[in-house]
């Protein structure tokens, strides 16, 4: 029985993150969970690629570049979409996980979730480094080992 599991070694991995300005005070925390997650993982936080776009809505078209550049071997996507601070939350929200599943799978290249979707800027802040963990940290170990799974099944 053959069992494939991909390894958290972010060591030998090429990778980028592209992070959303709007509710910087949360997405920035995202940012420095997911390079402390690389560090602690055996990567290096200057070889990291980091794209700063304007919201949440623009990730896919900038991760869709990042992937097809053929310099990655992983793609984390860092946002934080607010239900309380937009009338078009849904919009925002479905267009940058649709397109973000969407560019994984057309470009074969592993993308980390790591856009926040919450009622309130509380909820935002637990899972942006505090009660309820780091969704940049998740997004990024999920990509670290995505990208170590699709190098040993390619081999
Ligand atoms: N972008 C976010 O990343 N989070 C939000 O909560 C948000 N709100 O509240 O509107 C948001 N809007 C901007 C959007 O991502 C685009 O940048 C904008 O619509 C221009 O295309």
């Amino acid at each position: 029985m053959a069992h494939l599991e991909g390894t958290l070694l972010a060591a030998n991995l090429r990778l980028a993150i592209a992070v959303a300005r709007f509710n910087h005070f949360i997405t920035d925390r995202l940012l420095d969970g997911a390079l402390q997650t690389i560090v602690r993982h055996g990567g290096e936080a200057d070889q990291v690629t980091v794209v700063r776009v304007p919201g949440a809505y623009e990730l896919p078209l900038a991760v869709q570049q990042l992937a097809r550049s053929g310099r990655y071997d992983a793609v984390v996507a860092l946002g934080a979409v607010i239900r309380g601070a937009t009338p078009h939350f849904d919009f925002v929200a479905s267009a940058a996980a649709k397109g973000l599943a969407d560019v994984s799978r057309e470009t074969g290249i592993p993308v980390g979730f790591g856009v926040l979707t919450t009622d309130s800027v509380e909820q935002a802040i637990e899972r942006a480094g505090s009660k309820s963990g780091n969704k940049g940290e998740e997004a990024t170990l999920t990509a670290i080992e995505m990208a170590n799974l699709l190098r040993t099944l390619g081999e």
